[in-house]
């Protein structure tokens, strides 16, 4: 692993930048084109296939709404390795290939999960490891996912980078998601954890506490995971009840953290229908917990899922209560990340991300 110093230099681009730096919304945003590539057609759930509803469109709409962006640096894999497993990436990159190879059309899909006796058998099937490595029917692999995903990573870096560089805040408009992704697992349209990759290459560059507020409509299952033995990065979620939706299996009050982590993980699920009130209130609950913990810096995984009329999600938080709820988080005062995660109401979409942007 490259020392400190040097991760960081690489980070902040501290040789003069290729292109001097772009402001959208009062912040530097950025974005790689290769993250467009990503083309899943369908998903699987309640019994029958579905359009994706993650979807190259989202980001046409927030790209036409935020304005200019910059693409980030290159900064290779060993930040993406401080946090997935090297044989989880090396299924990533061939599995649209092994897929293929069997002669299937269409997207790679999982249809068997290995859920009883979990045991390392090193299975070469690509069928076997498409269950191994995945948590759900949601999150196919075609033949660009690997890129995008990985661009969408070096995003979220380049967005920390200006962070690190000075910036109060910045916005990293990442595609596919990534806060359902675990170490050696994919799910939720999420394939590398992005919000974890930044946290893990912020610590490295020299800021050891890191907090991580989760404000898509989802439980970013993935982030918790990773980070779920840990005292020194602190994960605050505010999302939709497990009981009724998505991931189910994480997201509840009683997950505090484990061993060194204990108290370290915050879960503040909220029914179905909530409005701003009782979402701003679980807000408020956040920040006192993330003030306490004395971070450095705050990565922000922010999901416009949130918003009243988005096709798959369940709160009714309107446009025009975005702006007030990035000033409460603005008004922590900590160097900031904003980091893309879920948002499909892709009409809506733009203007959302624009009013959250424009609270900072
Ligand atoms: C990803 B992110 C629809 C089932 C969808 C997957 C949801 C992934 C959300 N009823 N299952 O957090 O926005
Ligand atoms: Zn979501």
């Amino acid at each position: 692993m490259p020392s400190l110093d040097t991760l960081k230099a690489k980070l902040v681009n501290a040789d003069a930048p290729r292109q001097p730096p772009r402001r959208s919304l009062g912040m530097r945003c950025f974005w790689d084109e290769r993250q467009r590539a990503h083309a899943p057609t369908a998903e699987f759930f309640n019994g029958a296939l579905h359009p994706a509803a993650e979807h190259r469109g989202r980001v046409d709409a927030i790209l036409a709404a935020i304005g200019p962006t910059e693409a980030p640096d290159d900064a290779g894999e060993e930040p993406l390795l401080r946090v997935h497993t090297p044989e989880y990436l090396a299924f990533l990159k061939t599995a649209f290939r092994d897929w293929r190879a069997l002669g299937r059309d269409g997207d790679a899909f999982p249809y068997t999960f290995p859920i009883v006796g979990r045991r390392p058998l090193r299975l070469g099937r690509i069928d076997a490891l498409l269950g191994q490595y995945s948590l759900d029917t949601s999150t196919p692999i075609g033949e660009e996912s690997w890129t995008a995903s990985y661009w969408g990573a070096q995003t979220a870096l380049g967005g920390l980078g200006a962070v690190l560089g000075g910036e109060r805040v910045a916005f990293a408009l990442c595609r596919p998601p990534g806060h359902h992704a675990g170490a050696d697992y994919m799910g939720g349209y999420s394939y590398l954890s992005n919000a974890a990759i930044v946290a893990e290459a912020a610590r490295a560059a020299g800021k050891p506490r890191v907090a991580i507020l989760d404000i898509d409509y989802h439980h970013g299952n993935g982030t918790q995971d990773i980070f779920r033995r840990r005292g020194d990065v602190l994960f605050v979620s505010i999302h939709a009840d497990p009981a009724t939706d998505y991931p189910f299996y994480w997201g509840h009050a009683d997950e505090i953290g484990e061993e060194e982590g204990e108290g370290a993980t915050l879960n503040l699920p909220l029914p179905r229908g909530t409005k701003l009130a009782d979402y701003e209130r679980a807000l408020d609950h956040a920040l006192e917990r993330i003030a306490a913990f004395g971070a450095d810096l705050l990565i922000c995984s922010y999901g416009a899922d949130t918003y009243a009329h988005d096709p798959i999600s369940y709160f009714s938080i309107e446009t025009g209560d975005y702006p007030f709820l990035a000033r409460r988080i603005a008004g922590l005062g900590l160097p900031t990340l904003i980091v893309m995660e879920g948002g499909y109401a892709v009409d809506a979409l733009g203007a959302n991300v624009a009013a959250f942007l424009s609270g900072f």
